[in-house]
């Protein structure tokens, strides 16, 4: 194997010190929890990194050009096209605030439960930002594309490259109706050019999926009958469809596993944290709550006895279906050790498990339990 020389994380000027480094190369940058409490949108200096290659070209919070940047239509289509980044730019944008979340965040709880290998991720896989852009659906118009009726999937493919050349590029498959319906060319984050570190300067973004499947440094869009073989959608970024105990072996295949599309209804409680021992009294008690945006959340549900009784909370209105959902809670308490759990619940009734890791599975994606935070009151 070859080996490659550690990329200085703290010359990525711009990116906070205290981001937590589970990897360097290929960057991948965890936040914790309390440096997102208190922002409504993540800034860029505190959002996660999450690279499965070295790309030394994209480790900075500058863009990088529009100009030259290309990206190729083909596959399914009446013709193929190549949009040029310019264009897009002076095309109509649109905005989404929305969750990013690696389909990762959250494994080491499913290692409790059973070891699984892979980047360690704690909680702090995820952000909320503001992605603006050029509805594909815009672009496809613009060039009279006419997609053929057998398409089902878009297949997209970032420009990054292994370096040993060997492993596969980065590629993953959307279904079709999702990404005509809200996919979007995106060349701004929080309202700013995107940085290169983030996918610029064009990403494919789609709310209510998982991170992975916001393809950074976009390159080519194909219209496919069926989805990728490439080995990120085939073989990782994928979670069976059946229940598994942990620990058990399962040999994937594209029948018996679905890829990590759609974000599961999750929340997170960012206030208080374990950190300090708190005074006995009133508190305030906060977090955020999400989920894909299909269904409206209904009601955030926290717990100081370890769900023998559930509190309601105050579930705050956000900027759009796809943005995480503040929420609060005053709360007395007296002297004692507290573990703190919320629970979101949206409109059909369907709730996070108590145990996430009832959705235990060989590479730890999607976990969605109950969280949980301990606190002590003095
Ligand atoms: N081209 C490309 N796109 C990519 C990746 C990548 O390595 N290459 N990583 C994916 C994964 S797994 C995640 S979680 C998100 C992370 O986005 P961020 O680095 O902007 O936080 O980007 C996704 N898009
Ligand atoms: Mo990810």
């Amino acid at each position: 194997m070859k080996v490659r020389s550690a990329v200085a994380v703290d010359r990525i000027e711009g990116k906070d010190k205290r981001l937590g480094i589970l990897s360097e190369a290929p960057l991948v940058l965890e936040t914790p929890h309390n440096l997102l409490a208190g922002h409504a949108v993540t800034p860029k200096d505190l959002l996660f990194v999450r690279n499965v290659h070295h790309m030394p070209e994209g480790l900075t919070l500058n863009p990088l050009p529009l100009a030259n940047w290309e990206i190729e239509l083909s596959g399914l289509i009446d013709h193929s096209v190549l949009i040029g980044g310019e264009e897009l730019s002076k095309m109509e944008q649109i905005e989404y605030e929305m969750v990013l979340q690696c389909s990762g965040n959250g494994r080491s709880k499913f290692s409790e439960a059973f070891p699984i290998h892979g980047t360690p991720w704690g909680q702090g896989g995820i952000g909320n930002v503001r992605f603006s852009g050029v509805p594909l659906s815009a672009v496809l118009r613009q060039h009279n594309v006419t997609i053929d009726r057998e398409a089902r999937f878009l297949n997209a493919q970032g420009k990054d490259v292994a370096d040993d050349q060997r492993s596969p590029d980065f590629e993953h498959s959307l279904p079709l109706r999702d990404v005509l319906e809200k996919s979007i060319l995106a060349l701004k984050l929080n309202g700013e050019p995107l940085p290169a570190i983030h996918g610029g300067p064009v990403r494919l973004v789609t709310p209510g999926f998982y991170g992975t499947m916001h393809v950074k440094w976009l390159r080519r869009l194909s219209f496919e009958t069926t989805e990728s073989n490439n080995f990120y959608h085939a073989t990782e970024y994928r979670v069976p469809r059946e229940i598994l105990k942990p620990g058990e072996q399962f040999t994937f295949t594209m029948e018996n596993s679905v890829p990590t599309w759609k974000l599961r209804l999750m929340s997170f409680i960012f206030n208080p944290l374990p950190e300090a021992p708190l005074p006995a009294g009133r508190h305030l008690f906060s977090g955020v709550a999400f989920n894909d945006g299909s269904v409206p959340l209904e009601t955030l549900l926290v717990s100081f006895d370890h769900g023998h009784s559930w509190n309601q909370a105050t579930l705050h209105t956000s900027a759009s279906p796809y943005a995480w959902h503040p929420w609060t809670i005053h709360a007395e308490l007296k002297r004692g050790a507290y573990q703190v759990w919320c629970r979101a619940v949206d409109a059909l009734g369907c709730s996070q498990p108590l145990d996430g890791s009832i959705f235990w599975n060989p590479n730890g994606y999607e976990w969605n339990g109950v969280h949980r935070v301990n606190i002590t009151v003095e």
